[in-house]
């Protein structure tokens, strides 16, 4: 993107700073490849030509609201433009039709009331000043105009405020398609309050978030002809099942646990429950707290966000019931040898008679079913004991199970008693997914959010390119050499059958005797020339792969273990005997047919089938995307840190839209903006009196750029023409400064 033909002493322009990324300066002096440069904040630097990036002096100082408009379109303008309009609190900018969210971490009221809405009722994308509202009334829009499904899409790292901006796209929803004359429960409010209680079973505080989801999210809204909301589905993928034993300070476990410990005492009483501080699924960390809640005030928010979405009295009941019953299973330890194990002590005792009570199981069969596990053999079915470290992770094991099969009940309660509107044409859907991650450690979890981002980057992608062709045909000109770069290789990578990451996973896991050193190594057999694929130097099963977002290495020693996913048998066993029938519903009897052909069943695989099956429903979609980016990892308004944002940005595939509108036209001005910045090119051509359309012609003839287009409305550039056109403005400009000054000394 650097023009460096156009950078002459006295150009104004950027250049990479280690704390700011990017910081603006004068070229004093040029000396072969290298600039001497003096920086805004006083510094002196030397930088080779190439790496500086012509700077638009004529910018506006807060911002323009689109990145379009911008006269140079590269990184370090996109990143001051976003900087200059946080400032102001201007948090949403398009990129043409993309919006970019920045966090704004306080309440700004006047940009989600009612009277906003209001506003962007059948307003023109681009009329107002930029809005997810805006996003949502152009899909409502073009649902109804053109009779097709549309999608809002919204990503972003952890915190960026995807899932509030979800929110606030569903509110907007509810507020045009939603039934002002009905009573009692609408869809819409059903809708909207399957977030609360999704979010208390689903959200947890992370180093990130004190908010985060910890599953992804697809809410499909249905409308009916008359554009009103008919009803809706929610998928969910992938919920962290780990966080339910696991916990690391300062984070927390899921919500729900903390809210049920601060429920009215005679509940409370019911289930034995004391401070979150007794229970070890929450006391490995410190933190039981989140600022700014009141949990028994969630807890009564919770259950009136259930009684909306359908969800009985007796329901409630054994949900939180369950949710109890895991926190006393978490708190049984365990004694004994190497070849048995048994309650470590009277505690333990009691934490098991409670669980069971909760459970509705039989104790002794639920002390079995936590310390013992059955052998077949062909000759006899042996009772084993677990030693006092299985008999824990046995416990985990069961904790998880149950976790995520409540979870898996409430999605599909709600989608139940909010309905399905089978005859529904049109619907939206909002997208709500993990973004991009990497760690110091990443394993499976995030090898799978990788893969969604990859998968959704490639969408993006699609889309974009598909957007600026389709923006060049409309004014009439040439696009056929854009080029178009595509990750399907990383993509083949990992999901390719056979062979890809996936697929040799499942391999691993179906032979008794892998590890994941034999996995890891069959990876660097299988990869050894795959360009995206990399074994870091002294790794023995570590991996990286080479995502458009950068590099990530993965941790294999998990792997195999998370891929696997099945239910002990001893655990169904004990649950679907339960004598409460919402918990033995949760543990239907496993079908004939998948206990006898599944020899397990691959977490990746069917994750890499319900994205499939996501992408397929997404291409049926006209779609609109929302990036959101988090402006500090402190979490704190009115601080833009320009590292942080850069990495997103470059990772969160808004640069990428930039590149491609770069490898294409990158600046579009209409015929008037161009002449009121360049006429001094060429003052003779307004003389002449032609019309705009001729004049930007002549002007662009008599500089003799090349490549450039003219549209119908529009003078096309090509990158870096922009910088050639300001160079000779600048010299224009410069030369009349000292023809004056020299008038003037004359006089
Ligand atoms: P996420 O969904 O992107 O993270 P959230 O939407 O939960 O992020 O936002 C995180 C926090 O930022 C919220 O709890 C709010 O405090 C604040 N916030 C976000 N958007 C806004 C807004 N428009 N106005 C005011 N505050 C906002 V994760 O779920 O962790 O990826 O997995
Ligand atoms: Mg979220």
């Amino acid at each position: 993107m650097g023009v460096p033909e156009n950078i002459a002493i006295g150009s104004h322009i950027w250049v990479g700073d280690p704390e700011l990324v990017w910081i603006d300066g004068q070229v004093l002096n040029i000396n072969g490849e290298e600039a001497e440069i003096q920086t805004s904040d006083g510094k002196m630097v030397v930088a080779h030509l190439s790496k500086l990036y012509p700077k638009d002096t004529d910018a506006p100082a807060d911002g323009v609201d689109d990145m379009t408009k911008l006269a140079y379109l590269h990184e370090p303008a996109v990143l001051n433009n976003l900087a200059a309009r946080y400032k102001i609190n201007e948090i949403y900018t398009y990129t043409g039709n993309i919006l970019i969210a920045i966090n704004p971490f306080q309440s700004l009221q006047h940009l989600s009331d009612v009277e906003t809405m209001k506003r962007y009722k059948g307003a023109t994308l681009g009329d107002l000043s930029p809005h997810v509202f805006a996003i949502a009334e152009t899909a409502y829009r073009a649902m109804i105009a053109e009779e097709k499904s549309n999608s809002i899409l919204v990503s972003g790292e952890s915190g960026a405020g995807k899932t509030e901006s979800t929110k606030m796209i569903m509110h907007y929803l509810a507020f045009l398609g939603g039934h002002t004359a009905a009573e009692g429960r609408t869809v819409e409010q059903q809708v909207l309050e399957s977030n609360p209680v999704l979010e208390a079973f689903g959200n947890a505080k992370t180093v990130r978030n004190d908010n985060s989801s910890r599953f992804g999210k697809f809410v499909e809204i249905q409308f009916d002809k008359k554009g009103r909301i008919s009803g809706a589905a929610i998928r969910t993928y992938l919920l962290e099942k780990s966080r339910v034993c696991q916990v690391s300070d300062p984070e927390r476990n899921y919500h729900c646990f903390y809210l049920l410990c601060a429920a009215p005492p005679e509940e409370r009483e019911r289930y034995k429950l004391g401070d979150p501080s007794s229970f070890h699924y929450l006391n490995q960390s410190n933190c039981y707290e989140l600022s700014g809640i009141n949990a028994a005030q969630e807890y009564l928010k919770t259950k009136r966000a259930m009684d909306i979405v359908g969800i009985g009295e007796q329901e409630q009941e054994a949900i939180f019931r369950v949710v109890a019953a895991i926190l006393h299973l978490g708190n049984i330890k365990f004694a004994g040898e190497s070849d048995s194990s048994v309650l470590a002590d009277e505690v333990s005792r009691f934490h098991l008679q409670m669980t069971a009570e909760l459970f509705m199981c039989n104790p002794t069969a639920l002390e079995d079913a936590l310390c013992k596990r059955m052998m077949i053999t062909p000759e006899e079915i042996i009772r084993r004991s677990l030693d006092p470290l299985g008999a824990a992770v046995s416990r985990d094991g069961l904790a998880k199970t149950v976790y995520s099969r409540l979870f898996d009940w409430l999605v599909s309660k709600i989608n139940i008693s909010i309905g399905q509107d089978s005859s529904s044409k049109f619907l939206i859907g909002v997208l709500d997914i993990y973004g991009f991650e990497s760690f110091a450690n990443n394993s499976f979890e995030q090898f799978c959010i990788n893969y969604t981002n990859e998968k959704l980057q490639q969408h993006f992608n699609q889309h974009v390119f598909k957007m600026e062709q389709e923006g060049y045909t409309r004014e009439g000109i040439d696009w056929s050499y854009l080029q178009f770069v595509d990750n399907q290789d990383v993509l083949d990578l990992i999901e390719k059958k056979p062979g890809g990451i996936i697929a040799l996973l499942d391999e691993a896991c179906m032979f008794p005797k892998s590890t994941y050193e034999t996995f890891s190594e069959k990876l660097y057999q299988t990869f050894k020339t795959h360009k995206r694929f990399i074994k870091p130097k002294l790794a023995r099963s570590d991996f990286t792969i080479v995502h458009y977002a950068g590099e990530v290495q993965y941790q294999s020693e998990l792997f195999l273990d998370k891929n696997k996913d099945y239910v002990v048998t001893e655990h169904q066993e004990l649950l679907s005997a339960s004598k409460c029938p919402f918990i033995a519903g949760l543990f239907p009897p496993a079908s004939e047919e998948t206990a006898k052909t599944s020899k397990f069943s691959s977490i990746g695989s069917r994750f890499k089938l319900q994205l499939q099956q996501l992408m397929d429903t997404l291409s049926s979609t006209e779609p609109h995307y929302i990036r959101c980016v988090k402006p500090n990892i402190l979490l704190q308004p009115s601080i833009f840190d320009n590292m942080n944002v850069i990495q997103q940005l470059r990772s969160g595939g808004v640069l990428e839209a930039v590149r491609i509108k770069c490898a294409g036209f990158p600046t579009h001005w209409t015929f008037h903006e161009f002449l009121t910045r360049f006429d001094i090119l060429a003052p003779e051509v307004l003389g002449e009196n032609f019309d705009e359309k001729e004049s930007c012609k002549k002007i662009l003839e008599k500089i003799g750029l090349t490549g450039y287009q003219v549209g119908e409305t529009q003078i096309f550039l090509r990158g870096g023409q922009m910088a050639d056109l300001d160079a000779q403005r600048a010299r224009l400009l410069s030369n009349s400064a000292m023809v004056i000054q020299k008038q003037v000394k004359a006089c």
